[in-house]
């Protein structure tokens, strides 16, 4: 329902929010509100007796989020996780969920963190200093991540299919995704940083490096002691897509937060709030301006390739604070505590938000050039500064020269015109009219983002906004509340609110992504995909066992290794003997050719699970500490048999 209708109804929508708070008639409020745009039941109708409204809107001809039975989706969008360390693979507009892909976290289901191969993936390149950690307290792997930025891989400006890239705030970590196959392959602990936050991919020429922000001020090792945090400094680090490997890391002051890359191939961003090098909120947002930092890549790789660098824990590092006037680093003063970091899809404009600042900062990227020749001043960069309501957090784009920055404080999307803002800020005495529309998302919105928004391709269709609270909005879930993704038609002059889910904890970001730049593959590749189970490939070579037809137990003194094929109902080894305490390792091979027909392996009374998809090999490894008969079945539907889909493993215990 619109605010004039609303305001007909002798109701504005946020006094009407107050008063259903303060009466106890939430559920009320939320039936009313929940109208706000999608109408589409009769239910809802029902509920909130104003189905004309509804009429009306789709009469308007906006968009749809509804997707038929049978239909498709138009847009993969690829959802962070948060805190519970995964990426959601979901499709828009219906804003359903497709899949979940274990990153940083362990997951029942599919075995993620207990099978050898995800092992290996989640340990193989852990710094020194987390293999000792993991050994200490006796873990496999790290069990948890905060995954907040997922982003695509690029070429020449736009996605090009082949991976997805995030961070692990809480462990310092940046993982890739294969697109193939929809599955982690490469996990990268980075050393002297502390809390990777901002992550994005390299857009020109290609992907490139990855750029992650260590969000947190540490004493790095040869710069800082920990007696005094003013010696205390954040790092940047470019990790090479291809590789996975660290390539560089750069010093500097203060602390980064988010960031983007330019679509020149020339620089790189970073906000800063916390230039003040605080350890406390109040102290962290003292200073009345912070700064965003711009990285000069072509400066940096020079004096890498030159030798021109220190070797921190392995790493090549340059120094690129302030004070050390690099050829590296420029620091432009933007207000208060920017937040997010976003490049304009025609690649000419950076945008910073300003979090306690109201406004947003808007660099010029082609002025840049001159900044690090010396010939302007960094201020010189900005070209406008649109004030647009409290707590702007990010912006997302619609390729038609709209921004659409999420207000955090005032819990509403606000779309603005860039050329527009540019003009007042040129003409101060002039009254220049720069914002479109503010529309109300519910609630405190963080990221939003647009179809295609990052790249050069903007579409302008959809626009998300994932918002921190969801209060009245959903059925009571107890004291805690599943966040609130909205989804807004930003096809036409007005933006209009289509739908709304909830979402566990804790969608921080999203990319919406043309279904046609993914093309995942309908099984596994056994010679393309064969680095997932290359360990149970090599094993069973010196064993003398062909994955794909094995039914074979191999003992070597405790050690006893069990392969077997699965083709639906059966395994190829129905049961198997060992001593108690052996070391057994299981390697299951589903030699199925068709789609659709996952088996599992679960061992009852072992905690143990994993999926085997379509030709693909599992393998897990466990100490058969406890004697007795113990099944094992799988867990994946396959089969009318599904349910006679079993075995047994017998430990026979020591005397
Ligand atoms: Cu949540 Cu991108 Cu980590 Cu902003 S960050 S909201
Ligand atoms: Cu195989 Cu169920």
């Amino acid at each position: 329902m619109s605010d004039e209708k609303l305001e007909q109804a002798g109701l504005s929508r946020r006094s009407f929010l107050g008063t259903a708070a303060a009466s106890g008639a939430g559920i009320a409020g939320a039936g009313l509100l929940g109208l706000a745009g999608c109408s589409k039941t009769e239910g809802d109708k029902a509920a909130s007796g104003a189905a004309p409204a509804a009429k009306s809107e789709s009469a308007s001809g906006a968009m749809t989020s509804h997707i038929g039975p049978g239909e498709l989706d138009q847009y993969y969008g690829f959802l962070s996780g948060g805190q519970s360390g995964e990426i959601r693979l979901v499709g828009v507009p219906s804003m359903r969920e497709l899949m979940r892909i274990p990153v940083f976290n362990m997951d029942g289901a599919t075995g993620w963190g207990r099978t050898n191969e995800s092992l290996r993936i989640l340990n193989e390149n852990n710094t020194p200093e987390t293999n000792k950690f993991l050994k200490d307290q006796g873990l496999r792997c790290l069990p948890n991540g905060d995954l907040h930025h997922p982003h695509l891989s690029f070429t020449d400006g736009t996605y090009d299919g082949r991976y997805a890239y995030a961070n692990d705030k809480a462990n310092n970590r940046v993982c890739r995704i294969d697109l193939n196959v929809m599955k982690t392959d490469k996990i990268v602990d980075i050393p002297n940083v502390s809390g990777v936050h901002g992550l994005r991919p390299q857009r020109y020429p290609k992907t490139g490096y990855i750029f992650a922000n260590g969000e947190h001020i540490i004493p790095v090792e040869g710069y800082g002691t920990w007696e005094d945090p003013k010696t205390w400094n954040a790092v940047y680090t470019a990790i090479d897509g291809e590789t996975m490997d660290i390539a560089w890391q750069v010093l500097v002051d203060g602390n980064l937060d988010n960031g983007d890359a330019d679509y020149q191939g020339k620089y790189s961003f970073s906000t800063c709030y916390n230039s003040e090098r605080a350890l406390t909120v109040q102290g962290a947002s003292a200073n009345e301006q912070d700064w965003v930092v711009v990285f000069n890549l072509a400066a940096i790789e020079e004096a890498i390739k030159n030798g021109q660098y220190k070797e921190v824990k392995g790493v090549k590092m340059v120094d690129g604070r302030a004070e050390a006037n690099s050829p590296f680093t420029r620091y432009i003063p933007v207000p208060n505590s920017p937040h997010g970091c976003n490049a304009s899809p025609d690649g000419k404009y950076i945008m910073l938000n300003g979090k306690l600042s109201p406004t947003v900062t808007v660099l010029d990227v082609s002025k840049l050039d001159d900044l690090f020749a010396g010939k302007i001043q960094p201020r010189d960069v900005v070209v406008a500064e649109p004030e647009l309501g409290l707590g702007p957090l990010h912006t997302a784009f619609d390729g038609r020269g709209n921004a659409y920055t999420t207000l955090f404080i005032d819990s509403q999307m606000c779309k603005w015109n860039i050329e527009k803002a540019i003009e007042a800020y040129q003409n101060k005495d002039k009254k220049v009219e720069y914002i479109v529309q503010k529309l109300d998302v519910h609630y405190q919105p963080g990221h939003n983002h647009s179809t295609m928004g990052e790249t050069k391709e903007a579409d302008g269709k959809w626009l998300v906004s994932l918002n921190k609270f969801s209060k009245d909005r959903f059925l009571n879930a107890g004291p805690l509340k599943p966040e609130c993704d909205q989804l807004i038609d930003i096809s036409g002059d007005e933006m209009k609110l289509v739908h709304d889910n909830p979402t566990f904890a804790e969608p921080h970001d999203m990319c919406l992504v043309a279904a046609s730049k993914v093309n995942p593959s309908k099984t596994w590749d056994r010679q393309r995909d064969a680095w997932f189970w290359k360990d149970a490939e090599e094993q069973a070579q010196k064993d003398g066992v062909d994955l794909m037809k094995a039914a074979k137990v191999v003992r070597e003194g405790n050690k006893v290794r069990v392969y077997m094929t699965a083709v639906a109902p059966s395994f190829s080894v129905p049961n198997f003997e060992v001593n108690q305490d052996d070391e057994v390792t299981v390697y299951v091979t589903n030699v199925e050719t068709i789609e659709d027909l996952t088996h599992g392996f679960t061992l009852e009374g072992y905690g143990l699970a994993m999926e085997i998809g379509p030709q693909q090999t599992s393998s897990i490894t466990f100490k058969a500490t406890q004697p007795g008969v113990h099944w094992f079945y799988c867990q994946w539907f396959c089969h009318a048999l599904h349910m006679e889909m079993s075995g047994q493993m017998i430990v026979k215990p020591k005397r």
